[in-house]
């Protein structure tokens, strides 16, 4: 299958696939195409032998800005809860063989929300990570809230999500979210290394170590993220939350009303 806003490899050798986002016009913010793409390629690494572990990446300059800000901008509650777009969401986390995540340039919202779903980050020096949903007007609603705040513990995940600042590859590192960092120049290749190194193993011993690790993090994640989902949905009623992504789109300064 050939696709548009994502580019996809696999290393038959050292099996494992690559899916690199391709939207460099947009930091590759992530469009219903770009994620209906995704779950596709998804789809196939999960039926396909060759492949034992995948590498998501972007580009130097981003992984991913976040969900595509345009297309949301004008969506209603009811869409936001009924167009799929969680559906394809709950198919990522549930992909069974393990994902590590190559970091560089800003990785932020649902961008960092699709990292977390990954199971190990590679950081390249300029990655700039961050949930910045709340300057437009609304809140993580991929896993964001659960996941910041299992990874780095309430008062951190707090204080990210209520101010929305970025925050650089050493910080992530020591909160845990990053595994590990290295030059622009070879991140995406450290990623690669590691994807062949864990493809070498035992594909369902890794399978169920994946499962078994996963649990560790996740009680009640599902139920958790449902939670987030609903209110994220419920903030597309408010003003605040048009006046947030306009804002964004006209390149001006938002004017927050409460209501
Ligand atoms: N959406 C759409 N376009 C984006 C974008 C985004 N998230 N981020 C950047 N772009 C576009 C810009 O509009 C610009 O397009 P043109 O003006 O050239 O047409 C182009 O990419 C380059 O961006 P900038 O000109 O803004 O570049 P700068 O270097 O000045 O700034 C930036 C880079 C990353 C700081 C800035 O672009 C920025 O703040 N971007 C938005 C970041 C953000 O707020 N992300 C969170 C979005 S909300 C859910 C699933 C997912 C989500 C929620 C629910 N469910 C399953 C329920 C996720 C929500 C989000 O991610």
């Amino acid at each position: 299958m050939t696709y548009q806003h994502i580019i996809v490899s696999k290393e038959t050798e050292r099996k494992f696939a690559v899916a690199q986002l391709n939207r460099p016009q947009a930091l590759n913010a992530l469009n219903f195409e770009l994620m209906t793409e995704l779950v596709s390629a998804f789809r196939d690494f999960a039926k396909d032998p060759v492949v034992n572990a995948v590498v998501l990446a972007g580009n130097e300059k981003a992984f991913a800005a976040g969900a595509d800000i345009k297309e949301m901008a004008t969506a209603t509650s009811v869409e936001m809860l009924t167009k799929g777009y969680l559906e394809m969401w709950d198919e990522l986390h549930a992909f069974k063989k393990p994902i590590v995540v190559a970091v560089s340039g800003y990785c932020l919202g649902g961008g960092l929300e699709l990292a977390m779903i990954g199971d190990i980050i590679i950081a390249s020096e300029t990655a700039k990570f961050g949930q910045p949903e709340i300057n437009i007007g609304v809140i993580p609603g991929a896993g964001g809230t659960q996941r910041l705040a299992r990874l780095a513990g309430k008062m951190k995940a707090m204080e990210l999500i209520l101010t929305g600042r970025q925050f650089g590859a050493e910080e992530a590192l020591q909160m845990g979210l990053a595994n590990k960092i290295f030059p622009v120049d070879s991140y995406l290749d450290e990623a690669k290394k590691l994807a062949a190194e864990i493809a070498s193993k035992p594909p369902m011993a890794v399978r169920l170590a994946k499962e078994a690790v996963l649990r560790a993090a996740s009680t009640n994640l599902q139920n958790d993220v449902e939670f987030e989902r609903r209110l994220f949905a419920l903030l597309f009623a408010t003003e605040d939350m048009r006046e947030g992504m306009q804002a964004f789109i006209e390149k001006r300064k938002p004017v927050w009303k409460g209501r």
